[in-house]
């Protein structure tokens, strides 16, 4: 099929061939031909108010749908405003495709408005990135990049297109899409792999992103229950086992350094989440979807390398020798039973000014099982991991280890538009709010309500208490105590309300959800509470 018109119509031709209906952006003149190309073709514009927002959005939408996501950023400013979120994408292997504006190539070094090489500094944050240096090239170019980005291990792909280049006319013919095949982990790497789970005394598995982004919840649910191994989540593998599978635990982590002997960590890094991969005597094991994520600063026992659905598949057929783990998987789950009944004490908090933790409780009473949960902020953020449980794969949108405030808004965005019929709540710090505080403009502006609940505590929570103990001071740590946050959204537009005590909150969730329109419960929070953790740096 012969495809005609300009650059931006040839782009939107490849992204609608992969199935993208929506476009997160910003304006600019440079990036003009996408907008018309979308008008006409009926894909959705998204406009926010700060392109981080605009590629958070898109890392957002990546996630939910386990597809490609695209947001258009225009020449200079425009790009280097969304390089955090493209680190973030980097960072949670997201097929995150950024098409950006570039001043023309004609006129090059002459000066032209905002003319800079972005590809140097952006191709560190991503698997590909290049400049389009012809009108007839388009449809391939952007075809490859979504090939790219969501081909295991997935990622962020760039790709600018001169002022030039994009306003011109084209054609192409375009060919119908071949997906290439994944890379298949080796058997005997699996084989090793199945038989240290399998005649280990007390084994676990770790489950991060990637299997997440391989659809491997059926596949992961068959290991678990084949070997009789307890299962541990985190990131956007959270959800892939439900929390009322008898393998699922959560609580329990910290046990496993002193008490399993064999650590089986599948899709995720062994990052500073997961002790750089070191849990005292265990083998560990580390299965990852490509070479790229092999760990360079730790030895595993075994590295599986391959497409991890396939490899999970491959560890539930195991047939050799195998311990019975019937007295470990006892252990942890009484040990995650009363972990679960400790937590219930601070989720009932009574205690005025009100602790973090029962807003959590409040919610959660609330919470559907097939809600989206979103998280951004420091402390308040961080009990979201341990309280929130969830029930479904892609309920759960953090930031990820890249750790960047600032993504909720984004998420929460596409969280709407990727679900319009299901809960979305935003957990965020007050801190937090004030990077991308105004874009709750932009889910009134495209009517996306999303429940934002704050827990504020008037200061920079996660710095302030570490500041204090290491220096016995602190300093810009401080944020206005019972800021109006909650006046900031209904001047934009949406709906807000100041929570004092804990029994107002319950009916505060209550308006919130009823309200349909962007709403913030600014919860205040005691900030003498400090989220308990070993090492407190953000
Ligand atoms: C973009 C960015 N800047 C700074 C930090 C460092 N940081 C991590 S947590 C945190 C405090 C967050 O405060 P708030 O959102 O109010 O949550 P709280 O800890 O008070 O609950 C900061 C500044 C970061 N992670 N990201
Ligand atoms: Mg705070």
């Amino acid at each position: 099929m012969t495809i005609e018109g300009h650059g931006g119509e040839l782009a939107l031709a490849a992204l609608q061939q992969h199935g993208i209906s929506e476009l997160f952006t910003l304006s600019g003149g440079h990036i003009f031909p996408f907008y018309d190309a979308a008008v006409k073709r009926d894909v959705r514009i998204v406009d926010v108010r700060h392109e981080q927002t605009a590629t958070f959005a898109a890392e957002g939408m990546a996630k939910l749908t386990r597809r490609a996501a695209v947001a258009v950023l225009t020449a200079g400013p425009g790009v280097t405003n969304g390089m955090s979120a493209i680190a973030t994408a980097s960072f949670n292997g997201a097929p995150v495709v950024v098409l950006a504006g570039r001043a023309g190539q004609q006129r090059w070094g002459a000066g032209s408005l905002q003319e800079i090489d972005h590809v140097p500094f952006v191709a560190p944050l991503v698997k590909q990135a290049s400049t389009v240096t012809s009108v007839d090239s388009i449809y391939d170019d952007v075809s490859d990049a979504l090939e790219i980005a969501t081909t295991p291990h997935r990622g962020p792909v760039f790709l600018d297109f001169p002022i030039d280049v994009v306003f011109a006319h084209g054609t192409t013919d375009a060919d119908v899409l071949e997906t290439s095949q994944p890379d298949l982990a080796d058997p005997d790497d699996i084989a090793r792999a199945a038989a240290i789970i399998a005649t280990a005394e007390r084994p676990a598995l770790i489950v991060g992103s990637d299997a997440y982004w391989a659809h491997g919840e059926d596949q992961l649910a068959n290991v678990a229950e084949a070997l009789r191994v307890p299962v541990f989540m985190n990131g956007m593998g959270r959800g892939l086992l439900p929390p009322g599978h008898e393998l699922a635990f959560n609580r329990t982590r910290g046990l496993l350094k002193d008490e399993a002997d064999a650590i089986v960590v599948i899709g995720t890094p062994l990052d500073f989440r997961l002790r750089f991969g070191s849990y005292g005597d265990a083998k560990v094991v580390h299965i990852v979807d490509a070479d790229s994520q092999r760990a360079a600063h730790t030895k595993p026992e075994v590295t599986v390398v391959g497409e991890l659905s396939s490899t999970l598949r491959a560890l539930a057929a195991y047939t050799g020798d195998r311990k019975d783990h019937k007295s470990w998987i006892e252990r942890l789950r009484l040990a995650e039973d009363a972990g679960r009944d400790a937590d219930r004490d601070l989720l009932d908090s009574t205690s005025d000014p009100i602790h973090p933790a029962r807003i959590y409780g409040e919610v959660l009473k609330k919470l559907d099982h097939d809600a989206v949960v979103v998280c951004d902020g420091g402390d308040f953020a961080s009990y979201a991991g341990k309280f929130v449980d969830v029930w479904q794969p892609g309920g759960w949108l953090d930031t990820g280890p890249y750790g960047c405030l600032g993504s909720g808004p984004g998420h929460a965005i596409a969280a709407r538009i990727a679900h319009p019929d299901k809960q979305v709540v935003m957990f965020m710090g007050d801190g937090a709010f004030g990077f991308a505080g105004m874009d709750f403009d932009t889910m009134v502006r495209h009517k996306l309500p999303v429940v934002a609940v704050i827990g504020n505590n008037g200061i920079w929570g996660l710095e302030k208490h570490p500041m204090q103990a290491i220096y016995g001071y602190d300093v810009a740590a401080d944020l206005q105590p019972g800021c109006r946050y909650d006046k900031v959204v209904e001047a934009l537009g949406g709906g807000g309300e100041l929570v004092e005590h804990p029994d107002d909150i319950g009916p505060a969730l209550e308006r919130a959800f009823a309200s349909g329109v962007p709403y913030v419960v600014n919860v205040l929070t005691d900030p003498a509470n400090a989220y308990p953790r070993s090492s407190n740096l953000g």
